[in-house]
This record gives structure tokens, sequence and C-alpha cells, in this order.
């Protein structure tokens, strides 16, 4: 669960957006933050450590502070993987200590199979963490979905939505902005409402 700090009753909460390479997860960041509407001065910097062109090397970071819940400040923050394959170590790194997440899938037809092997990575990834996506919320975006060449979203369904508990899911067209905050808007209620039934007390 995410950190709770009694002292200074604050909340840390970590999305981290995984997906194969190419697929929207930089852009989703870059989008949030230009359209994030906040209360002047809690809007933090998107942070990209080592880009190449368009492909993280490293990891995006975007801090953004949400309205307080039972008396505590609540903070998210928002990371990605690089999808690139080679950089697994890296995914692995960023995964540590994560709340929340959000697959964005690459809707070409062509991408498919770089979509299951990209979901296939997170569950052995999150496995060498001691973790599952039984523990974790998600949520999955389908992505460029203006593209001429997008597999019908009920095959995207069948390939990825397919656990024994079906998760939220999104169409997106991240570069424009649609569906991105519908996608960040669902997993921060499912991370909220777990930290609202948990037991930590309530402030004024
Ligand atoms: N047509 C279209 N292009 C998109 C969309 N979303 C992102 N892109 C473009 O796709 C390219 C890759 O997007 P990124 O956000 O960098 O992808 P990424 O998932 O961060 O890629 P890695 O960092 O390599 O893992 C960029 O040129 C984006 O502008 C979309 O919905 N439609
Ligand atoms: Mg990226």
């Amino acid at each position: 669960m995410a950190i709770i700090n009694q002292a200074t009753r604050e909340l840390q909460v970590k999305i981290v957006y995984y997906g194969p390479a190419m697929g929207g997860k930089t852009t989703n960041l870059v989008q949030v933050h230009d359209h994030v509407q906040t209360a002047a001065g809690n809007k933090g910097k998107l942070v990209s450590l080592a880009t190449n062109s368009d492909r993280t090397l490293f990891f995006d970071f975007l801090p953004l502070e949400a309205p307080a819940i039972k008396g505590y400040r609540v903070k998210f923050q928002l990371y990605t993987v690089p999808g690139q394959v080679i950089y697994n170590t890296t995914r692995q790194l960023v995964l540590r200590g994560v709340d929340g997440i959000v697959f964005v899938a690459d809707s070409q037809y062509e991408k498919m199979a770089e979509n299951v092997e990209s979901f296939v990575n997170l569950e052995e990834n999150l496995k060498t963490l001691k973790l599952s996506l039984d523990d974790i919320p998600y949520v999955l975006q389908y992505n460029k979905r203006d593209l001429p060449n997008a597999a019908p979203i009920e095959y995207m369904e069948f390939l990825l939505n397919n656990r024994d508990v079906l998760v939220p899911s999104f169409p997106a067209v991240a570069n424009r902005c649609e569906g991105v905050f519908e996608t960040l808007n669902m997993i921060t209620r499912m991370l909220l409402s777990k930290f609202v039934k948990s037991d930590v007390p309530q402030y004024a």
C-alpha cells in the first residue's frame, strides 16, 4: 500500500505507466502535465530522465497533488518505464514500490504481439518483486485509436483483459489528450478507495 506518513499526514501513491515501446506512455504524462487543473503551486514538473528523441531510456516522472482525503495531503507520483525490450532492469527498478499500474497498449494490429509480450513481462517483473496483478489495482488503455490499422476493442479485450477479474479499460488518442484523464481518474479512484476503506485514522 502507498506510503502513509502519519507525522506529516501525507499519502504518497506511486502509479507506473507500463507497456510496449512507442505505445504512448510518455505522451500520457506530457498531456497530464500540460492539461492538469490544480490549484496554483501544486503542479509538479515533468522530469524526463535520459531520453533519446522519442524513446525513454530510463523513466519519466510527474508529481501531482490531489485534494486532501481523511485529513491527509495526497501526492501522486506518475512514472513511465522504457518500453524497449532491452531495458528490463530499469523496468524492474521503476516498478519498486508501485501502488497502481496503467498498461498502455498500442492499438495497431501489428503491435498485438508486443502488447502481449509486454503484459507478460509486467507479470514476470512483478513476480520478482513478490507482487502480482491480483493485489495491485490496474487499468488498461487502448491507445492510438486514431490510426487506420487499429484492432477492434473486443479483440484487445480478448488478448489483454482476460484475467479472472476484468479491469476498466479505455480507448485513447493520447497525443490529442483523448482518454488520458479518463484513464488517470479511474486508477486514482481505485487507489484512493483502497485508502478510504483502510483503517488509518481520520483527521479533521
Ligand atoms: N497517432 C498517434 N500517435 C501517438 C498516440 N499516442 C502517442 N503517439 C505518438 O507515438 C510516439 C511514441 O509515443 P511515446 O509516448 O514516446 O511512447 P512510449 O510508450 O513512451 O515509448 P518508450 O518510451 O519507447 O517506451 C510519439 O511520436 C507520440 O507522439 C496516439 O494516440 N496516436
Ligand atoms: Mg517513453
